[in-house]
């Protein structure tokens, strides 16, 4: 069953880092878009019996579009939380530590990669399959769950992510994500 989940924090949560009017528009219409029209692209195929996951691994052309955004959407929302923006700890933190030398050069690594991922697109910190930590930035609706990473914390930067309320400076986004990151789900994700 595709659906648009539960956001686990109020519209107005994030605020003021991100506004109530950002959380209306980039929630309420444009995932939900994606979430509607993958819906309509699936119903009475067999991909309506397949999980989110399993179609994003296996379509093309515009339902990969729909379905990879919707995913990566639902996982953007659970990276942030209204009590976030503390320091990440335990497991996560050392190999943080273990491979950018410190969380602060880290937090700059990824920023750097977020301001300059060109366009529209995501910025990610995963776990390769060999355990250590990378950051990568993937294009439009490209996510790393089509490859071997597995995904641990991501920054949305099309511009639908903070238009509203920084105009086109994605760099006081950045700045204003880093007080909402929820580290305990990263460290989940992380295992
Ligand atoms: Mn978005």
């Amino acid at each position: 069953m595709i659906e648009l989940p539960k956001l686990q924090y109020p519209m107005d949560g994030l605020a003021p880092h991100i506004s109530e009017e950002t959380l209306e528009y980039h929630y309420g219409k444009h995932h939900a878009a994606y979430v509607s029209k993958l819906y309509a692209a699936i119903e009475g195929t067999p991909d309506a019996g397949k999980s989110l996951e399993e179609i994003v691994r296996s379509a093309s052309g515009g339902l990969f579009n729909n379905a990879a955004q919707a995913w990566n959407h639902s996982f953007y929302w659970s990276c942030l939380s209204p009590d976030g923006g503390r320091e990440p700890s335990g497991a996560l933190a050392e190999a943080i530590v273990r491979d950018f030398g410190s969380v602060a050069e880290f937090r700059q690594q990824f920023s750097d990669r977020a301001l300059t991922t060109f366009g529209s697109g995501w910025a990610w910190l995963v776990k390769r399959t060999d355990g250590g930590l990378s950051i990568e930035s993937t294009g439009n609706a490209d996510t790393p769950i089509t490859g071997d990473a597995t995904p641990v914390l991501v920054c949305d930067v099309w511009e639908h992510a903070y238009y509203i309320d920084y105009r086109n400076d994605r760099a006081k986004y950045i700045a204003a994500f880093w007080k909402l990151v929820d580290w305990g789900f990263a460290a989940s994700q992380f295992g």
